[in-house]
């Protein structure tokens, strides 16, 4: 075989070849040698021809997994992405908060119940927006259990299931508006044997009068916020906290003693001249023995309707250290994102309008609450200048952190122990490491492994606000651009951009291998499932219609369905197929309804026939050759 034979076998153009030949030299992975064919195979992201250099693994090869699961937040699409990392491939869309079309989340009664209905029946919201996605722990790693997301617009935690990619629970939260920050805890406070996330914590953004009844608009003090812990099991609200200021973003420490909201309207105004009125804002550490304690002891008291226990953690209930549940630690005006370190050393708040890192040491915060330090804000370790518009900050796992710059549209790395080092007075510390210039404008960004113990240091994605000109253009509503950079050395790398649809926030990346997916429903999990086909059927009682129907591919157990106008009908479908992959779909015309089943998944939906008529259900979702073929007929006698 020639040279060219050969590369035309392993289907590499001469031209793919020379530029893969480059890059693999360039790269001091495989220099050029009488080998070409196999080194040039051995280049895992051999470009196209022609094609843009991209570095080894970015983009994987068809067949190829993704070593990454990212869990992006929709914003106000109101649902959860799944991407796979470091493609940047959009796996899934999880429906939280909003309806879906796809599988008919909104429409079945199985997911109307978990999104919440009126009287009526109807949906009691259809808008929503997330921000924050974050997974259960175990061992200060995540546990494949579950994520929870907020949405910000109807303060409700909603929490999915990681082993069907599916949302089981809503909880409305009382008393608060604008849930923004949110986080589950790693570990009991009390108890070391729960070494895994039982509590997950909201912040409450706007201030409201409380009970929020229409009476006190007028009364500034009557505004406030409280910060909720949700049980991570019932998803039951545990208890609330009433404080000074507003709550933004989350953060919980690796032992399971501290949760933390960094507060940008320590001032409680009401607009934003008067937000950014103070010099420093605070970060407020919540000691979640003690608020747990007190309302075990019923030190707390109620709003409105409401029924949760709220606890007081304003300033001047909680002067004496040895007894507060919370203290205010200061951080320079109006911060924002706050994150806490893999070594479980620190907290790291970002200053938004000063352009500043604040890092907080977490035993000194205890060292405060213990009665051994007399300032908390002693516990403030470094407060170095990052750049301007700092606003998250994530980690490698080897002493450094990376902070988004939103003014700079940059990433800087910095190093912790430097940073420190530098506040103390050593003024030849070095701790800005390097700087990227990202496209455009950056908000959240996180690194793989970032929020865990097991932070591995490979790849960062930077969430841009603004994509501007990097992608084609599709009219005045542009995608965000989430950025990819290899930060596995010491100099960061920009490897790639991943167009992606209105807006996510946050996210988070962690290894494929901590999740373990089930593909196939079990049947025994669906009270309503039909087992068997021959159990299917209509059954009537009165205007009371229930039609149990079953779906093997290609066909529905029922050709013909017969109702009166005026039925109250509910039809109940089971997939009865086992195979992975082999979902169908079912669509009534006129009738507004469609959904889809997955394998040995039951679902239902509840109309009243009220037109006349023949109607053909069909099967939407792509099955089998004869999936055309797969119909059955609704007759509705007028
Ligand atoms: Cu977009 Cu996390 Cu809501 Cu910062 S928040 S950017
Ligand atoms: Cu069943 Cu398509
Ligand atoms: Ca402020």
């Amino acid at each position: 075989m020639s040279h060219d034979d050969q590369l035309a076998a392993k289907g590499i153009g001469r031209r793919g070849f020379i530029n893969t030949a480059a890059l693999a030299s360039l790269a001091g992975v495989v220099a050029c040698t009488e080998k070409p064919a196999e080194s040039a195979a051995a280049a895992p992201a051999a470009p196209a021809a022609g094609g843009h250099a991209a570095p080894a693994g970015v983009h994987p090869k068809p067949g190829e997994l993704d070593s990454y699961y990212g869990l992006w937040s929709g914003g106000h699409t109101g649902d959860v992405r799944v991407l796979g990392l470091p493609s940047g491939r959009e796996i899934h869309r999880i429906p939280v908060f909003n309806p879906d079309a796809l599988v008919g989340w909104g429409i079945t009664n199985e997911s109307k119940k978990v999104m919440g209905t009126k009287a009526n029946g109807d949906l009691r919201y259809t808008v929503a927006d997330t921000h924050h996605v974050h997974a259960s722990y175990k061992d200060g790693n995540y546990d494949g259990r579950y994520a929870w997301v907020n949405d910000k617009i109807n303060g409700r935690m909603a929490r999915i299931r990681l082993d069907y990619f599916v949302c089981d629970k809503i909880t409305e939260i009382p008393n608060i508006q604008g849930f923004h920050g949110i986080f589950p805890d790693k570990a009991d406070p009390v108890d070391p044997k729960i070494n895994y996330t039982t509590r997950v914590f909201a912040g409450a953004e706007f201030s409201i009068p409380l009970p929020n009844n229409g009476k006190d608009a007028g009364k500034a003090e009557a505004y406030r916020s409280l910060f909720t812990c949700v049980d991570a099991e019932t998803m039951e609200v545990r208890w609330q906290a009433l404080i000074d200021g507003n709550c933004d973003l989350v953060a919980t420490s690796y032992d399971g003693k501290l949760a933390a909201t960094n507060q940008y309207n320590t001032e409680m105004g009401a607009v934003y001249a008067d937000m950014m009125s103070a010099e420093r804002d605070a970060c407020a550490f919540f000691n979640i023995a003690r608020i747990e304690e007190a309302v075990k002891a019923g030190k707390s008291k109620t709003y409105g309707d409401s029924k949760v226990p709220v606890v007081d953690c304003t300033r001047a209930s909680n002067k004496d250290p040895k007894t507060a549940l919370v203290g205010y630690v200061s951080v320079p005006k109006n911060p924002h994102g706050v994150n806490a370190s893999p070594d479980g050393k620190y907290f790291i708040c970002a200053g938004k309008l000063s352009p500043t890192g604040t890092v907080i040491e977490l035993a000194k915060v205890l060292d405060w609450f213990d009665g051994k330090m007399e300032k908390l804000d002693d516990a403030i370790v470094a407060e170095v200048e990052l750049g301007l518009g700092p606003l998250h900050t994530a980690f490698d796992g080897r002493g450094n952190a990376y902070t988004t710059l939103f003014l700079d549209s940059q990433v800087v790395k910095w190093n912790i122990e430097k940073a420190i080092a530098f506040h103390k007075g050593d003024k030849n510390a070095k701790y800005v490491v390097d700087r990227v210039d990202l496209s455009y404008q950056p908000g959240h960004l996180n690194a793989s492994q970032s929020e865990t113990k097991a932070a591995d240091g490979k790849w960062l994605a930077i969430g841009c606000k603004f994509s501007k000109d990097r992608f084609l253009p599709v009219g005045p509503l542009h995608p965000e651009n989430e950025q990819l950079v290899d930060i596995s050395g010491d100099k960061m790398t920009l490897v790639a951009d991943h167009p992606v649809r209105g807006e996510p926030h946050d996210f988070i990346i962690f290894k494929r291998d901590l999740l373990k997916p089930k593909q196939v429903y079990e049947l025994d999990d669906f009270p309503l499932a039909t087992k068997d086909p021959a159990q299917g059927g209509i059954k009537r009682e009165g205007n009371k219609v229930t039609v149990r129907l079953t779906s093997q591919a290609p066909a529905f157990s029922m050709t013909e369905i017969k109702l009166k106008k005026g039925d109250n009908v509910t039809l109940i479908l089971t997939n009865l197929d086992k195979v992975e992959d082999l979902t169908h779909g079912f669509a009534i015309p006129k009738y507004n309804v469609n959904f889809i089943v997955n394998p040995q998944e039951t679902a239902s939906v509840s109309f009243v026939a009220d037109k006349p008529g023949i109607f053909w259900a069909y099967c939407t979702h792509f099955c089998h050759a004869l999936h055309l073929e797969m119909r059955s007929r609704i007759i509705v006698e007028g």
